[in-house]
Order: C-alpha cells, then sequence, then structure tokens
C-alpha cells in the first residue's frame, strides 16, 4: 500500500522564488472576468418602500417605484405576481448582475391564506432547475445561478408587532432562504418607538424559533463571530429610503424632506440603512450567496434525492412484490 511520507507540519520556505503566491491574483483574475451573480428578492405590502430601497442600495434605478394609486382603490390581484428584473452594475474592475425579484400583489388580498405560495414556489423551482442541470449527464462547466440569495422582508412600522401574515410568510421563507428583516418606512416612528418594535420583534422571532441569517456556524473565527452578534443584535433593520437627493445643510445628500426637516438616509443616527447596506453588501455578500449554496440548496438537494432513491426502491420492491404474487398465483 503507498503511503505518503515526509508532511511536515512546520512549513517551507523555497530558497528562491516559485510564484504560487500568485495563486490568489489567478483566482481573482478568473473570478473577474465570470463575473458575480446576486440574486435577491423582496417581499412585503405594497407602498412599503420595497423598489425605493433596493434603488437606495445599489445607488441605481433598478425598479420602478410605485405610481402612487391607492392600492384598495385597484382591483384586488388574485396572486402574488413575481417580477424578476436583471442588470448588470459595473464598480472598479467588478461586474454584478443582479436579479431583484420583486413580488407585488403581497398581502393586498382580502384572504391572505395562499399569499405565499407563489413565492415559495419561486423559490423552490430555482432550486429544482438547478439540481435539474447539475443532474444531467453532460453537466455544463457553469451552471447559471437564479437560486434566491436574500430575501429582505419589510414590516410595516405599526409598533405592535408581526401581523399574522408575517408570521406565517417568515416562519416558510426562513426554512428556504436566508431572510433578511427590516422595519420599513422607519422614519414614521420615533426613536424611543423604533427600539420598543424592535425588541417586540426580536421576542416574536424567538417565540416561533424563526431561523433569521445570519446563521450560527462552527467555522468562523472570533472575529466573524462578534459581527454576526452585533448584526443579531440590530435586526430588523430600521430602515429608510429615498431616490431623491435632499440638502441638509448646505451639501447634496440622499435623504428625504419631511414637515419636520430632512433625513439623510445614510445617517447613522437617523436610520440604519447604513449598517444594512454594510452587512448585506460589504461584510456579508459572498457569504448570502454561499450560505444559499451549502445550507438551502444542499438540505433541498438531499431531500430531493433520498426522495428519488426511495420511490425507485419502492418501485423495485413493488416489481419485486408483483412479480412474486404472480408466480405464486401462477402457482396455485
Ligand atoms: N416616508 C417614507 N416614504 C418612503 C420610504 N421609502 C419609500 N417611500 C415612499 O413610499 C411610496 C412607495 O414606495 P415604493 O418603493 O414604490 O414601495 P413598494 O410598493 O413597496 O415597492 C413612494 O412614494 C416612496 O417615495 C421611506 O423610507 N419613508
Ligand atoms: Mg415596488
Amino acid at each position: 500500500m503507498s503511503q505518503i511520507t515526509g508532511i511536515n507540519d512546520s512549513p517551507v520556505a523555497p530558497t528562491g522564488y516559485v510564484g504560487f503566491d500568485t495563486i490568489t491574483s489567478q483566482i481573482e483574475h478568473r473570478l473577474l472576468k465570470k463575473g458575480f451573480q446576486f440574486n435577491i428578492m423582496v417581499v412585503g405590502h405594497s407602498g412599503l418602500g420595497k423598489s425605493t430601497l433596493i434603488n437606495t442600495l445599489f445607488a441605481s434605478h433598478l425598479i420602478d417605484t410605485s405610481t402612487g394609486a391607492d392600492v384598495t382603490k385597484l382591483p384586488i390581484t388574485k396572486t402574488t405576481e413575481i417580477k424578476v428584473s436583471s442588470h448588470s452594475l459595473v464598480e472598479d474592475r467588478v461586474r454584478l448582475n443582479i436579479n431583484v425579484i420583486d413580488t407585488p400583489g403581497f398581502g393586498d388580498q382580502v384572504n391572505n391564506e395562499r399569499v405565499c405560495e407563489p413565492i415559495i414556489k419561486f423559490i423552490k423551482e430555482q432550486h429544482s432547475q438547478y439540481l435539474r442541470r447539475e443532474l444531467t449527464a453532460q453537466r455544463e462547466r457553469h451552471i447559471p445561478d437564479t437560486r434566491v440569495h436574500a430575501v429582505l422582508y419589510f414590516i410595516q412600522p405599526n409598533c405592535k408587532g408581526l401581523t399574522q401574515l408575517d408570521v406565517s410568510a417568515l416562519k416558510r421563507l426562513t426554512e428556504i432562504a436566508n431572510v433578511i428583516p427590516v422595519i420599513a418606512k422607519a422614519d414614521a416612528l420615533t426613536m424611543d418607538e423604533r427600539t420598543s418594535f424592535r425588541n417586540i420583534i426580536q421576542q416574536q422571532f424567538e417565540h416561533y424559533n424563526f431561523k433569521i441569517y445570519p446563521y450560527q456556524s462552527d467555522d468562523l473565527t472570533e472575529e466573524e463571530i462578534e459581527l454576526n452578534e452585533s448584526i443579531r443584535s440590530i435586526i430588523p433593520f430600521a430602515v429608510v429610503g429615498s431616490e431623491k437627493e435632499v440638502s441638509i445643510d448646505g451639501e447634496l445628500v440622499r435623504g428625504r424632506k419631511t414637515r419636520w426637516g430632512s433625513i439623510s438616509v445614510e445617517d447613522i443616527n437617523q436610520c440604519e440603512f447604513v449598517f444594512l447596506r454594510e452587512f448585506l453588501i460589504r461584510t456579508h455578500l459572498q457569504d448570502l450567496i454561499e450560505t444559499t449554496s451549502l445550507v438551502h440548496y444542499e438540505g433541498f438537494r438531499s431531500r430531493q434525492l433520498i426522495a428519488l432513491k426511495e420511490n425507485a426502491s419502492s418501485r423495485s420492491s413493488n416489481a419485486h412484490l408483483s412479480q412474486t404474487s404472480t408466480t405464486m398465483l401462477q402457482q396455485r
């Protein structure tokens, strides 16, 4: 039997320059060439500022905001629609392809029982499409990724807590995707109201045992654990969105003008938009993509494959049974 010998724990520094330190730039080159794919879904009642927040986050006009029409006057849509829009953003040398999955009509129905169905179906369908492509004999080198990497869930700023619909939607969504809840239009609440509202919601998350992203994991460093703890403590982020610029102290900033003055969305004393952007894009973008693949898709994949195997073995044992019974019948 062959054995690998001579492995030494202490690293060896080559006597001359070998050049394998360039592997990181080789990887970078390849990644830059391919670009990155990020799929983000927004869920919440109409008019909560979903489109505005997406546009604020990526500092680009990616989706149209509502026309301001009164939803109660519109004909009631029978089901939640799913609308996907694709965009390509470039910053420095990095190309980010974004799919924004909008869910207009969520919660606008009189009967909200089945409002989540199309959303859940969409997320699962992306997993099953990916699995189908992975299982073909001639597997593609690069399977296009349409799996939903993050779900931004918008909570109404009602000061009371999650509604029945929130609870049932969050229960199902957190089982199959990385959910990031936000308190929408936080400028409607005072600072004290935000704090107590957040406490109520956090208690509800705990009560219902929702698995809110970022998850605990064994392979995190001290530093990452600390960062995740601090993120968890401010979830749901109380956010304000705006596509317009307002003048504050003679400076143009992204913000909203209200009767009481102007709000700068990027001012951490006025809302938590900056923390959300930092978390979603600057520290956890890659982790959201990876977690979708390694946790959510992996779970889906193994459940499907186990079901497939059980199905096949029950079919073969059925076939065996029917064969046995035919033989028995013939013997009679
Ligand atoms: N006060 C306030 N209004 C907002 C905020 N974000 C969006 N809006 C406004 O709310 C309306 C609906 O926004 P929109 O993004 O279309 O909501 P959507 O239906 O959830 O996509 C628009 O008039 C926005 O200007 C916010 O953070 N605070
Ligand atoms: Mg919208």
